[in-house]
Parts: C-alpha cells; structure tokens; sequence
C-alpha cells in the first residue's frame, strides 16, 4: 500500500449530558478523524483512524490542535514516503517522533482499517478475538449533588450496564461511593477513577475505601508515580489499575514489575496503537494481571475498534465499551448498542462501521487536507 492523500476531520459533538472528571468539564466531544487514501494492489482504498486526543492538554499531554500539526507537519510526510505501507510498521516509521501516542495511534489505525478492508477482514478475526460481544461498563461522571448521582447510576444500572466505574476527586470521594453501595447494594461491579487527582500524602484517607468491595481503584496517583502507586497498592486492599502512567509496553512491565499494577487499563490511543496495546494484553496475560478497555468518549469509529480488541481472552473485567447513546444522541457511524450489560462486535471488514457522509457534514467543523 502507498499513501497517496490524507484529509483530517475536526469534528465536534455534543454530549448527552455532560462529564465531569477531576480534571475537567466536558460537554462535547472534540476530536479529528484521519481518512488516509492508499494506492493497493486492490486499486485504490480509503482507511479511517479516529484520534482520542481531548480539547485541552489536561489527561495526558495530548490535546485536539496539536495532534493535528504533529500529524501535518512531522508524521504524514514520513509515511508518504513509505512504498510498501503495512499496519505493522506504522509505530516502526514513526518511531523517530517522540510521543504524541494518540496522534500515532489514529495514523496506524486508519492504515489498519484500509488494510483489513483490502483484505475483507475483520479487525476481530486480524487480532484473534475468541467472543462475538464484549461485557459493558459505564464510566459515570463526578455529579453535582448525591441525589443526581443515584438517579445517574440507577438509570444506568437499569439499561443493564454490567459494571459502574465513578470518577472520583479530592472532596468528592467517600461520600458518594458509600451513598451509591448503601442504595444499590454490595452486588453490582463498582469501581473509582482518580485520573491522578491525589499523591501519597492521602494514602490514609485513600485507604477508607477498601471498606466498599470495589473491584479497582484507578490511577489514584500522577502518571509518572509508578513507584508511588506500588508503595500505596501495599497499603490498600483494592486492587491497583494504572491508566495514564500506562504509555508502553515498557511502562506497562515496569509497573507489573514493581507491584503496582494488578488491573491495566488497556487504551490503544494512550499507548501509540492497538498493536502496541494488544502487546500490553499479552504481557498482563503472561503475568496474570486483569486487564480491561478503556475509553475515552470515542465516536461509533473508535468505540467498534475498542470493542473488537477486548474480544482477546486477557480482558478479563467489564471495559469503559458503553453504548453510543451514553454518550451521544446522533454519532457519526451506525450505532453501538448495549443490551443486557454487553456490546456485539460489528462483523464487517475493518471496524465493522462506516463513517456516514452526512453526519459527518453535520458534525465537522473544519477539513485539512495533506498532500504529497
Ligand atoms: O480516565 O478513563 C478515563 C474519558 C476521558 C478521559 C479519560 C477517561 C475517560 C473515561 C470515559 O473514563 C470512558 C468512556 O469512554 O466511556
Ligand atoms: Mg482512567
């Protein structure tokens, strides 16, 4: 396959309600698309790659217009380049262009799906996935008030979602955790996400969790405090996940190796690739640690990526792989349906969804086209 021109997608929409995290309010969903057009022995085939860069540089160092120049200015032209464009030397080419793993990511998965398509397979059967739907979980925003958040989560709990994950901040911790066990019940899969929002420092307080069977804590600590986070999972009975400190499979060895990793959250964007992160379920699943899918708000695009990837046997827990319509009210692809707490992996060559012209019209607020 040969490059031949590549046109990114701004895209922009809005949120059913919106998400609040520790380190930010969203109430819509900013992100580019990449639609790559190859030359192949086929003829000619198009590839779409979506980028999970957010608006602003507040999860990791990644943000919407700076994905955008790196992908312009410093990545496309090396792949122009390249005669013989496979998915598997993607990360390889690009490998000279320090970080920007989202940016790198949405490149190799739009090479990805312009190969699959070329070869009418399923992303599914290309990575070895053994189940045809994946278990979903929902991701619940910090809420304003605990009455809000019980209506939040038993609307979600009564849609099916198999598993509850709820933000969590400094302030907004044990109170709402304990009034969501007290009215639903030790039984439903419960879990937190920090995304980095304490240090060390609140380890005591941090440890008043364990009081209520929580499947996992994740990210209590800063991405780069993998050590730190070993020393406080020998404090804690919940079990450790890592998230933002997960950038490689070498990061991702490193924190098994120190103990401070028993779940990996799994998100082929932070990690520069799904090839990059299917490494990552293989080396948890040598060392017995859980992992699951992550997500970060995809469209219809990138949400049938993700859950095609959990299909693998190490994601052993319920991933952030919720319905397009937790969400969204209109996506740009078909919808992604959660029935009965699972998610059916579309069947079709590729990501199994097709981006729909005028959604896309409807949604995109700026095109850039790149050039040989
Ligand atoms: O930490 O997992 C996270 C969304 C944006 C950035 C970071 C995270 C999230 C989520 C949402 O938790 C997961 C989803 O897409 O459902
Ligand atoms: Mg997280």
């Amino acid at each position: 396959m040969q490059l031949t021109s590549l046109r990114l997608h701004r895209v922009s929409l809005p949120l059913v309600t919106p998400f609040e995290t520790s380190f930010a309010r969203q109430t819509e969903k900013h992100c580019y698309l990449v639609e790559a057009s190859f030359d192949t022995e086929s003829g000619p085939i198009t590839g779409w790659g979506e980028s999970v860069a957010m608006i602003s540089p507040l999860y990791s160092d990644e943000y919407v217009d700076g994905g955008i120049a790196v992908t312009r200015d410093w990545m496309v032209p090396i792949l122009f380049d390249v005669e013989n464009l496979t998915a598997e030397t993607v990360a390889w080419h690009l490998k000279p262009i320090i970080g920007h793993p989202m940016a790198k990511s949405a490149l190799e998965m739009a090479v990805l799906e312009a190969q699959l398509k070329m070869r009418n397979q399923s992303f599914k059967e290309y990575v070895g996935g053994v189940v045809d739907s994946v278990p979903s979980g929902v991701s619940v925003g910090i809420q304003r008030s605990i009455p809000e958040l019980l209506e939040a989560v038993g609307g979600y709990l009564d849609e099916g979602y198999a598993r509850i994950k709820l933000k969590i901040k400094p302030g907004a911790d044990l109170e709402p955790v304990a009034a969501l066990r007290k009215e639903y019940g030790d039984d439903f899969l419960f879990q937190v996400d920090a995304n980095a929002a304490y240090t060390l420092v609140d380890a005591a307080h941090l440890t008043k969790l364990d009081d209520y069977g929580l499947l996992l804590i994740e990210q209590p600590l800063g991405e780069a405090d993998i050590r730190q986070h070993a020393e406080l999972a020998k404090l804690m009975s919940t079990p450790m996940c890592l998230d933002e400190s997960i950038v490689s499979a070498e990061s991702a060895a490193d924190a098994i190796s120190l103990g401070a990793a028993a779940v990996i959250n799994i998100k082929p964007g932070r990690v520069g690739g799904f090839l990059e992160a299917k490494r990552i379920h293989d080396l948890a699943s040598a060392h017995g640690v859980a992992v699951w899918h992550g997500g970060m708000v995809e469209t219809g695009l990138g949400r049938a990526a993700n859950a095609a990837l959990a299909t693998l046997p190490g994601f052993s827990l319920p991933g952030d792989i919720s319905g397009s319509k937790r969400f969204f009210h209109e996506d740009i692809t078909e919808e992604i349906v959660q029935r009965d707490g699972a998610v059916e992996i579309p069947t079709g060559p590729g990501f199994g969804v097709t981006i729909d012209p005028g959604q896309l019209e409807k949604f995109r607020t700026e095109t850039i086209d790149i050039t040989r």
